[in-house]
């Protein structure tokens, strides 16, 4: 293969055999199942002119802040992180499903009191796919991340003004949530979420070799209370949702219409669906009693497979294993991404009104157009003037394209609705514009989630990072201006504009996070903001001190060897920054006291001798003097 120019299609690419004619006719027939087939293109470095295009303009100097907060989701770590964009520096992680060093996370007590049954069970990992920010009336709100978490079926919230995990949810009934949106309008009342996997219902060994009795439920969650309110039942998997802007529907795709259980029988079908959930009409028939519960779940659970026959679930046929569903920002259009078909399908929501009002009888007659976009289309986002942007797997590419021609296009006019394809290193997965998934859509940047890194950045070893690919999408033309990588894996991200975020900078005495600990000092008749004291009770001690830089309350104190200790702190500093650590030596101990916060730690005290604790947070000149003794006695 030649040299390509990136900003044409793929049929207008020098050299005569175009990468689509070389790789996609492996893929395009039934061989789709192959990592050759899936895995075939982008191969090729961008060209010297792309380079020089981009150059400098995602530079953020040293000293500025960046326009966007990033949100990023963090894989099978576990975590969510947060960059600044668009400078792709990274500024935080926060700890959600996985035991986290630095923090302490899944080792304090404020932190074990949140993982709640997680911790119980010893559950340490967790495989976060898709953030999302809390909305008022379709615009971000400042107020909470929600992440799912694939490996153990679970849904987290995250705090913005701390940035830290205050609820963990598993959720009953289901296996792997993956897809995760949130009610747009009025608020975010709902966090809906897809079990990806089907199982027998309830799973409790009944059914294991009978896989026509394995089934999913859609759920949505109370974003206050983060409980589950109810889950409807269907048929096929459900892989990712969305919602609309009027706070009527979600919506998600399923891959496994077939309820396969591997992977030759979840490609049979030419079409899958994306299955409609009329969000008020499930509230009546949850009202009125409709409902049922599976196992020991006390979830209301609704029917809501075909031959049920209900009102508040519609199926719309789309091809082939689709994987993506995005709402475009003016709220007219759910658009599902065919993965396995080079198209995306363009679904109207006034006719998905009219779906489920009787006056549309055909699902498919919802479909206003379904162009086709290239190899592998995953996901799609938008730029708030009329474009789509679409990734494409297999053929390492974002296609932009017009959704108003598209459809034009569909009704037999004669418009190329394909505006650019840029190519991108490489099988991407997500990718997401700024403010795209809000009304506030403003078009400046592109994120591209590119799965593979192959040679663009320095090797280290047999597992390469991922490469988050930031694109320039204000001008006609998309610009690569920064190549980002990525540890595993980074599923999908948002960007916010920096207005719509204020976190705090030093924490307030009240915060809930640590309320049941300060709780727990003033039943021992312990003054967290000015006591240092040692409590014993039988082989329970409990060692409550103060840090102020560069000393802790307590540099030395007395257990024996068994004892269960508490360590408790609170950090007097005030100062924006001042953070402590609290590692206790050969004991497996270390945590995160940041300025005015309180945080616990429980652990049994080690062999007779001299163990020391220090602070890890490097918060004063004379920080490596920050210590003390705990003498263990025999
Ligand atoms: S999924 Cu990973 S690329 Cu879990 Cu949103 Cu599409
Ligand atoms: Cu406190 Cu270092
Ligand atoms: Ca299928």
């Amino acid at each position: 293969m030649g040299k390509r120019d990136n900003d044409k299609p793929d049929s207008e690419t020098a050299g005569g055999l175009s990468r689509r004619g070389f790789i996609g006719a492996s893929a395009a027939i039934g061989a789709v199942g192959s990592a050759a087939g899936l895995l075939g293109g982008g191969l090729l470095a961008a060209s010297s002119d792309v380079r020089a295009a981009g150059q400098g303009k995602a530079d953020v100097a040293p000293g500025e802040l960046d326009e966007y907060y990033g949100f990023w989701s963090g894989g099978q770590s576990g975590e969510v992180r947060i960059l600044g964009v668009p400078s792709m520096r990274q500024l935080a992680a926060i700890p959600v499903f996985n035991r986290d060093s630095g923090t302490g996370w899944g080792q304090t007590n404020e932190s074990i009191a949140i993982l709640g049954e997680s911790h119980k069970r010893g559950w340490q990992n967790g495989d976060t796919h898709h953030v999302h920010m809390s909305y008022t009336n379709g615009s971000y709100d400042g107020r909470w991340l929600f992440v799912n978490d694939k490996a153990n079926s679970r849904v987290a919230r995250i705090r913005c003004d701390i940035m830290r995990t205050d609820k963990i949810t598993i959720v009953p009934n289901v296996t792997s949530i993956h897809g995760l949106r949130l009610q747009k309008v009025p608020k975010t009342g709902y966090v809906f979420a897809n079990g990806e996997m089907i199982v027998p219902q309830p799973n409790d060994g009944r059914d294991l070799e009978n896989p026509a009795n394995y089934w999913t439920l859609f759920s949505a969650l109370d974003a206050e209370t983060m409980e589950v309110a109810w889950q409807v039942w269907v048929d096929g998997n459900l892989d990712n949702v969305d919602t609309d802007y009027a706070g009527t529907y979600a919506f998600s795709t399923c891959y496994n219409s077939e309820r396969g259980v591997h992977l030759g029988d979840m490609m049979r079908a030419e079409r899958d669906w994306v299955v409609f959930f009329h969000v008020p009409r499930i509230e009546a028939a949850i009202k009125a009693g409709k409902f049922k519960t599976i196992g020991d779940s006390k979830v209301p659970v609704l029917d809501g497979r075909q031959a049920a026959g209900s009102d508040f679930v519609r199926y719309v046929p789309v091809p082939k294993n689709p994987h993506g569903i995005n709402t475009t920002p003016d709220g007219k259009y759910a658009i599902a991404n065919g993965k396995l078909s080079p198209t995306c399908t363009i679904i109207s929501l006034e006719k998905i009104d009219h779906l489920f009002a009787g006056k549309i009888n055909e699902p498919r007659d919802t479909v206003v157009a379904e162009p086709e976009l290239g190899l592998g289309p995953l996901h799609t986002t938008y730029d708030g003037r009329g474009f789509a942007y679409t990734s494409l797997f297999i053929d390492s590419q974002v296609v932009k394209w017009s959704v108003e021609e598209a459809i034009r296009a569909y009704g037999g006019e004669k418009v190329n609705y394909i505006h650019q394809k840029l190519d991108v290193h490489y099988q991407i997965g997500h990718l997401k514009a700024s403010m795209a998934e809000s009304r506030d859509c403003d078009g400046k940047w592109l994120m591209a989630l590119s799965k593979f890194s192959k040679d663009r950045f320095l090797r280290v070893g047999p597992l390469h990072p991922e490469n988050d690919q930031l694109i320039d999408i204000s001008g006609d033309k998309m610009v690569l201006v920064h190549d980002g990588p990525a540890i595993p894996e980074p599923h999908d991200c948002i960007m916010v504009h920096r207005s719509k975020v204020r976190p705090k900078a030093i924490y307030t005495r009240d915060d809930p996070m640590f309320a049941a600990t300060v709780a727990m000092a003033k039943a021992d008749g312990v003054d967290l903001e000015k006591d240092s004291k040692v409590i014993r009770k039988g082989n329970k001690v409990r060692v409550y001190m103060t840090s102020l830089a560069p000393s802790f309350g307590i540099t030395e104190f007395k257990v024996k060897s068994g004892d269960e200790v508490t360590v408790v702190i609170t950090n007097l500093d005030t100062v924006e920054d001042v953070s402590h650590g609290f590692v206790m030596t050969n004991h497996g101990v270390g945590m995160e006291i940041s300025p005015q916060q309180t945080a616990s730690v429980t652990f049994t005290a080690g062999h007779p001798g001299v163990h020391w604790y220090y602070c890890s947070w490097f918060c004063h000149a004379l920080h490596m003097e920050m210590s003390g003794r705990m003498l263990v006695e025999a």
